[in-house]
């Protein structure tokens, strides 16, 4: 069949911090062919990953949700009536209304996340939120510990454009497995590379993909990254690589630090880390006599009890070297504040009532199960509208979770692309539109791109945008007169794009995208660190507002920050380390071809990730007599969950590493490696500690 091929541009939606600019084809019959990276996008230079070039299996799959559906038989039995969506929106509000009549509004709980980037489609729910006085949710399932330990060091959330790779010497990629979760940052390290001999470090807990291509590789102990930090600003005070005249005008606390880190060189940090004094030396060596060293700090270092401690211990490095003053020296973790984004009407802003009770996230299987702790203070939850998040596979105490939602007494709508496992578990499913169906504006995260999303193709009769079901409730909710209510989503679009100095979304879609990256001295916190002293803090508070936001003690959500150390430390009294039932640390690290657990029901995803492994190291496999490919079970005193092993000299002894997330009924008892994890709060700015975590380990 010979169909015509149009080119329509938008964003990937994804939760990605690579934001990629997107062409897809666009075939005649209304579907789409490939999807390719921009070329003419100087950041996404024509490369994304398989998993989206091949999107056409995800928008045009086969069990894609086409209409709203009321359960008719028990939680979680698979029985629905399929309805119009009038009929499923009287039922929704009905219940809402009901509910709050009931325990009050705070009962009702909005839960959402980052499966659509899109600031209108993934936001607006807290204008309905608020509108409704219903619960907060306060986001703790990924950029926390990061941002905060990000923010007490720079006073910002931002850092270098991560093109400047093309003018580094060294480039530290540190916590994240860029080949598989940010492809991008790679492809600007290896032509840095080819360019110009950049040499590339990898830090992380098991050999990635990234690690296989890098020219030095430090494999470490998960959750020791604060250790290796110091001993590497050890070695730099102590053979005088420290920039001292930087350090004084720059910086706080830098005298403290020298003193503290005396007892903290590379033979301290060798047993901690399970890295060499050599191989702690030659970095501290490589990135001290090389200014223009580019650090990218990832999420995955601080996914720990610690995490928050890591990323601020990583990132003090460039400020003793000094490697902010040149180009392609300093760190980037992400750019989320150089946007200038105001999204005030689409979150309702004006109808917030900051007293109103907050909700932990990460905390989703305590607070469904009627913890007092996790309720703070307020009713239990017995209603919830549930967008863009699978929280029954992707959240931390997945028992919990799983006991959670098959309470009788709650009430879920979840509104989704496909049945997803929470969506299994609901009493009312409402189909959802794809990000090349609706209209909406992307930011970069790991960039410094604002793109907008155009609609380019019309969604199968059925499903709606995220922005329709605000707008519908809001309407039989009788909050519609409410301010920011009752525009279209392009008039919202306008709206946002206006008040963000974007001019029209119609001018936004014509550019491609704007480029707001900031002058050198600026990105390179030149002209001060962005903290009211315009210091880098080498000691942080990490009591009071974190990462410019409301504190979360002040929420009733704290986690241990008294135990936190004053100047970059091993946090080790905060980790979940192993003990004597539980010898082995697991990680849980993302899956090239699964996006957290999105694409999980795309064929050729599934095909490639085969089967859900536990990588464990042959010393470990050898001493419990496990071959490869043989069923072992993990457990802990959360549950257990079984896969099969793969042996291979990949991680630290005494590491094991399950990449996902796979459904939990890929696991054979239907438990999920989430099952294993802990909801406790790092501190001090909460955060789930999805690889920091005890097991004991035995072949089945
Ligand atoms: N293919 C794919 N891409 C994704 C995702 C996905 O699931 N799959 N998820 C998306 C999302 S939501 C996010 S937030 C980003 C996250 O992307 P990243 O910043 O890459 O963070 P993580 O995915 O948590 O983990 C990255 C790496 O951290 C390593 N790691 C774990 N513990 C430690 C430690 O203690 N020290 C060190 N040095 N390394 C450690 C893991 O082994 C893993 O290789 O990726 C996004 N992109
Ligand atoms: N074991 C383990 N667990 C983890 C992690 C880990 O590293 N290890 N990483 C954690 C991290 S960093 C994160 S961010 C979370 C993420 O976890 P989630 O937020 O649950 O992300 P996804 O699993 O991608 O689920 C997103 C869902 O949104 C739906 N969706 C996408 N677009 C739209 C839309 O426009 N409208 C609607 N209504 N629905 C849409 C998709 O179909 C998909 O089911 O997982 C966390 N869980
Ligand atoms: S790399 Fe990330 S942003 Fe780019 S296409 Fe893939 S998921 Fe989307
Ligand atoms: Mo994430």
């Amino acid at each position: 069949m010979n169909q015509t091929v149009r080119i329509g541009h938008t964003a990937c939606p994804h939760d990605c911090p690579s934001t990629c600019a997107l062409e897809v084809e666009l075939l005649d019959s209304g579907r789409i062919g490939r999807v390719r990276g921009a070329k003419e996008n100087s950041y996404t230079d024509g490369v994304i990953c398989a998993k989206v070039a091949r999107y056409a299996e995800r928008v045009h799959h086969p069990d894609r949700l086409t209409t709203p559906l009321i359960r008719t038989g028990p939680k979680g039995g698979g029985q629905w009536r399929q309805v119009g969506w009038d009929e499923a929106l009287d039922l929704v509000a009905d219940r809402f209304r009901q509910a709050a009549e009931t325990h009050g509004t705070e009962t009702v709980w909005p839960y959402y996340y980052a499966g659509t980037m899109g600031l209108v489609q993934r936001d607006g729910i807290h204008r309905l939120r608020h509108a409704m006085r219903w619960s907060y949710q306060f986001d703790t399932i990924c950029i926390n510990p990061a941002w905060t330990g990000y923010h007490a060091g720079c006073g910002a959330i931002r850092g270098l454009d991560p093109r400047e790779m093309h003018q580094s010497d060294v480039i530290v990629i540190w916590g994240t497995n860029a080949v598989a979760t940010q492809i991008n940052v790679m492809r600007h390290a290896t032509l840095a590379r080819k360019e110009r001999g950049a040499k590339i470090v990898v830090i992380d807990v098991y050999e990635t993909e990234t690690m296989r291509q890098a020219d030095t590789a430090l494999m470490l102990k998960p959750g020791s990254d604060a250790a290796l930090a110091c001993a590497v600003m050890h070695v730099l005070f102590r053979d005088d690589l420290a920039d001292r005249d930087y350090m004084a005008r720059y910086t706080r606390g830098a005298d403290a630090l020298e003193a503290h880190l005396e007892t903290r060189g590379p033979e301290w940090a060798a047993p901690i880390t399970g890295l060499s004094v050599e191989q702690i030396e030659a970095f501290a060596h490589l990135v001290g006599r090389t200014k223009n060293s580019f650090f990218r700090l990832g999420y995955g270092f601080t996914r720990g009890r610690g995490g928050a401690v890591s990323m601020h211990a990583a990132l003090s490095i460039p400020a003793v070297t000094g490697a902010w003053q040149v180009k392609g020296g300093g760190a980037l973790h992400g750019n989320g504040d150089i946007f200038g984004i105001d999204s005030s009407l689409v979150k309702g802003k004006t109808l917030a009532d900051p007293s109103i009770r907050h909700l932990d996230q990460s905390r989703i299987g305590a607070i469904l199960t009627n913890d007092p702790d996790a309720l703070n203070g307020g009713p239990p939850v017995t209603a919830m509208l549930i967008q863009n998040t699978n929280p029954m596979n992707v959240a931390p105490e997945q028992t919990l979770v799983r006991n959670g939602f098959m309470r009788d007494d709650l009430f879920t709508v979840v509104h989704e692309q496909f049945m997803t496992e929470t969506a299994e578990l609901a009493d009312v499913v409402l189909p959802a539109t794809m990000f090349l169906e609706h209209d909406d504006i992307y930011r970069g995260g790991g960039h410094t791109h604002i793109l907008p999303g155009p609609k380019l193709i019309d969604p199968p009769e059925g499903p709606k945008p995220n922005h329709f079901v605000f707008e519908e409730l809001a309407r039989w909710l009788d909050v519609a007169e409410m301010e920011g209510f009752g525009l279209t989503e392009r008039e919202m679009l306008d709206d946002l794009a206006e008040r963000s100095d974007l001019g029209t979304y119609d001018e936004l879609v014509e550019k491609r995208w704007v480029d707001k990256a900031l002058p050198f001295k600026e990105a390179h916190y030149m002209n001060g660190f962005a903290h009211p002293d315009g210091l880098f803090h080498f000691d942080p508070d990490w009591t009071g507002v974190q990462n410019g936001q409301r504190p979360a003690d002040s929420l009733g959500l704290q986690g241990p920050v008294a135990a936190m150390p004053s100047l970059p430390d091993h946090p080790g009294d905060l980790l979940e380390e192993a003990d004597a039932a539980h010898p082995f640390r697991l990680v849980t690290a993302p899956a090239r071809n699964y996006l957290n657990s999105s694409f999980a029901e795309t064929p050729t995803s599934r095909k490639k990730e085969n089967r859900p492994t536990a990588m464990l190291n042959s010393v470990d496999a050898a001493r419990l007599g496990i071959a490869d490919g043989d069923r072992i079970a993990l457990s802990n005193l959360r549950g257990e969950v079984v896969l099969h092993a793969t042996v291979a000299q990949s991680a630290v002894v005494g590491t094991v590493v399950a990449e996902g997330i796979w459904p939990n009924r890929a696991h054979e008892n239907g438990r999920g490696i989430n099952t294993l994890i802990g909801a406790d709060p790092i501190a001090p700015h909460g955060g789930a500690a999805f690889h920091d975590c005890r097991v004991a380990m035995r072949k089945l």
